[in-house]
């Protein structure tokens, strides 16, 4: 596996994807909230920071049509620029960990990765599924398409880049708690691999992360791991975009996180939806950091 002591920071200054304005100012948030200092305290060396290259809102903008995605260009033009700026990461022998932004900047991360790693698998942490196709969508809002994207599932195709970016078999879903109708549909008909919040009160976080690792850890050639901050409990994380009530706990998240740690599969990270604009005071975006630190390595003994 690549030299872990070096990662790659991809900062993604894009919200459009989502529904409310903030999220694009997620990257530097985190980035005032010291992910530089903790990575340097974990002991990462010659930490690289690189932007991705993010459209602003178009000048005019179309009256959304049903069946279609929400900015369906800007969406494109951030994705191709975000898997470039991932591929050379991973191509420098860096693990790269993408900030964003709303989710949709992960179809920038999973088809950049999948470049490298064909045999991809997933872990995502987040209160939705984000599999809405334009079809099943309730808002057109790319945030919540990520995943059907990277299935093949959705309409939109990241220009230049082969989907399938995941396979179903090797995607995690934890920490769901809300999702649309169609989304439901498919995890059932795909057998999609879902730990529900139900399933994380009733078996513990320690037996999920087993049972994800068992699904997704084995037999691939890497974990990616993308954690939405909507998946913490709205009371721990209240800066973002779509909270949801009954999230993870402080402890829950970061258990996640020091298990994954310790199955040594981790190969890249996103961490999204952070609105500073929403927040109260960086408390998500200090979560954010301290739940990044924990994924790479930090103990606390
Ligand atoms: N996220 N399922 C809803 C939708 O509009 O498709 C919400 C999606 C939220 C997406 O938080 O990354
Ligand atoms: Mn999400
Ligand atoms: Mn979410
Ligand atoms: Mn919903």
């Amino acid at each position: 596996m690549d030299n872990k002591k070096q990662v790659g920071v991809i900062q993604v200054a894009f919200g459009l994807g989502g529904c409310r304005e903030g999220a694009e100012l997620g990257p530097r948030g985190i980035m005032e909230a010291g992910l530089l200092t903790e990575l340097e305290r974990l002991g990462y060396e010659a930490t690289e920071v690189r932007e991705a290259v993010v459209p602003g809102k178009p000048q005019l903008i179309e009256s959304p049509a049903p069946g279609k995605m929400k900015y369906e260009d800007e969406v494109s033009r951030m994705s191709e620029s975000v898997s470039g700026e991932v591929a050379s990461v991973i191509g420098r022998g860096r693990l790269p960990i993408v900030l964003g932004g709303d989710h949709s900047v992960a179809i920038g991360s999973l088809f950049g990765i999948a470049e490298a790693r064909r045999n991809l698998g997933v872990i995502w942490i987040d209160a939705h599924s984000d599999l809405n196709t334009e079809a099943s969508s309730p808002s057109g809002n790319a945030h919540g398409m990520p995943l059907a994207v990277a299935l093949g599932l959705a309409a939109f195709k990241p220009q230049g880049r082969k989907a399938p970016a995941i396979r179903k078999e090797k995607l995690v879903l934890v920490a769901a708690r809300d999702l649309d109708p169609g989304e439901k549909a498919l995890i059932r008909a795909e057998g999609i691999a879902c730990f529900t919040m139900h399933d994380i009160d009733k078996l513990g976080m320690k037996a999920v992360m087993e049972r994800a690792l068992a699904i997704a850890g084995e037999g691939t050639d890497g974990l990616h791991v993308s954690l939405d901050m909507d998946s913490l409990d709205p009371s721990e994380a209240p800066g973002v975009g779509t909270p949801v009530p009954g999230g993870l706990s402080f402890r829950e998240a970061h258990l996640a996180m020091e298990l994954l740690a310790e199955s040594g599969k981790i190969a890249s990270l996103d961490i999204v939806e952070v609105n500073p604009t929403l927040d109260r005071e960086g408390k998500t975006a200090r979560l954010a950091v301290g739940l990044c630190a924990s994924l790479l390595g930090k103990t606390i003994l």
